[in-house]
């Protein structure tokens, strides 16, 4: 065992992880409608250079290669999301045949290539017709949502161990209801929290069809960090509190606990706001939890700004990543004892992983040292939250290969395995060797064949 991975339980799980926009391309084939994704990039000015994921890294012509690759790094599981309007297009009605058998075609050939398919129900491209219809600021997206739940269970279910229900709703609901920085591109704090909502009873209302057709395990994956304050300053204290409350608290409260904060119901209150909750909708949404997928990339120090609603994040002066990031592995240890402290949920980190500019790339090697760096102190950092009692079972690298990043369009890249845009040649980065070789020497065995 390396110095990286000593504490981690013999069965602590690895893997990699993806999302359906952000790989598949094929955006118009074999029956798939448009989602908010596809519009949103055609709004001049969304994405960097006009990009959008047409084509993307061509993942649906491509997969069974890419599956035998990602065989090739060792890992034990592989987290894609299904594109919801590949498989119900314009999100209402029968399951499109072609569109549900592509993904019945990666979990085989996963299963066939020993590796364990998890699978995310959300990440981010609703069907262009339900936001057309209100999107998650409607109560009917979430009804909609479980039945698109019951959908892929019904054909998929047999097959697939492991099931997130959304990825981040943070950022369906923040990025895309808020600051607009996201699809569909909204503009109103209200519609925001209505949004918060309606992603957190869908969830529930799809873990309730999912549990009903004998599912395995079944959870939720959120985007969380550590919000300190940059002082005791109380100004600073309560910026501190306020991100925590919009970031952590107003997901895990319900979820976990059946209850929305008080103090964040009184911060959106103040903004004229508020949360639509029906009768029984919490203890839908608070339905028990088998995992807990956390995404961590970095964290925030927090001070008071001029509007205390919208506190100011300020650097702590941590290198960054090509995003522009602080790199906090720290971060990450404090944050799974505390979850583990205030919600007890067992976790798997489902998205890990930093982009770098990758400039040291000749002869199909692509020296990736800042990123090797990047992923060596976070798993480390787990490592050091499970010795100090955190229940983490797993971890996930974001992402298997360079990929569409949203509102960065393809210069941003997050993979361990370089992916030729030009060609769509995929080269495993310096990165993907070293993961493949912590992954062997952790289980004390030789790779797979
Ligand atoms: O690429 C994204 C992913 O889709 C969701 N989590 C964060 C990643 C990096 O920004």
């Amino acid at each position: 065992m390396s110095e990286v991975t000593a504490g981690l339980p013999a069965d602590f799980f690895w893997g990699v992880a993806t999302s359906a926009y952000q790989i598949e391309g094929a955006h118009d084939e074999d029956g798939r409608t448009p989602s908010i994704w596809d519009t949103f990039a055609r709004r001049p000015g969304a994405v960097a250079n006009g990009e959008n994921g047409d084509v993307a890294c061509d993942h649906y012509h491509r997969m069974p290669a890419d599956v035998a690759l990602i065989a090739s790094l060792g890992v034990d599981k592989y987290r894609f999301s299904v594109s919801w309007p590949r498989v119900q297009p314009g999100g209402r009605g029968p399951v499109n045949p072609k569109g549900i058998d592509f993904y019945s075609r990666l979990v085989d050939e996963l299963l066939e290539q020993g590796v364990d398919p998890w699978l995310t129900l959300y990440h981010w491209d609703l069907p262009q017709e339900l936001e057309d219809a209100g999107g998650w600021p409607h109560r009917d997206t979430a009804h909609r949502f479980a039945e698109y739940a019951g959908l892929v269970h019904d054909a998929l279910g047999d097959r697939v161990p492991t099931w997130t229900t959304l990825n981040e709703p943070w950022c369906s609901a923040m990025l895309g209801y808020d600051t607009g920085r996201h699809a569909p591109g909204r503009r109103d704090f209200d519609e925001a929290m209505r949004a918060v909502h309606h992603l957190l009873l869908g969830h529930g209302l799809a873990v309730r069809e999912l549990r009903s057709r004998g599912a395995g395990s079944s959870g939720i994956t959120l985007n969380m960090g550590v919000h300190t304050p940059a002082s005791d300053d109380p100004r600073d204290v309560d910026a501190a509190r306020r991100a925590d409350g919009l970031g952590t608290r107003i997901y895990l409260d319900p979820l976990v606990h059946g209850r929305y904060p008080e103090d964040v119901l009184a911060d959106i209150a103040a903004r004229g706001a508020s949360i639509p909750v029906q009768p029984g909708d919490l203890e839908i949404i608070s339905a028990p939890l088998d995992v807990l997928g956390v995404n961590y990339y970095t964290s925030h120090v927090l001070k008071a700004a001029d509007d205390p609603a919208v506190p100011e994040v300020v650097s702590q002066g941590a290198p960054v990543t090509a995003m522009g990031w602080e790199i906090v592995p720290e971060g990450l240890t404090s944050l799974l004892v505390r979850l583990q402290q205030d919600y007890g949920v067992p976790m798997v980190i489902t998205e890990n992983g930093a982009a770098f500019d990758d400039l040291d790339v000749s002869d199909g090697y692509v020296a990736d040292a800042d990123r090797v760096e990047y992923l060596a102190a976070h798993i480390s950092a787990v490592a050091a939250a499970v010795r100090d009692g955190a229940d983490v079972r797993g971890y996930l690298a974001w992402s298997l290969m360079d990929n569409f990043e949203w509102g960065y369009g393809y210069a941003k890249r997050f993979g361990i395995v370089r992916v030729d845009y030009e060609t769509q040649v995929r080269t495993v980065k310096q990165s993907g060797r070293w993961y493949r070789d912590l992954i062997t020497g952790s289980r004390g065995t030789t790779a797979r064949p």
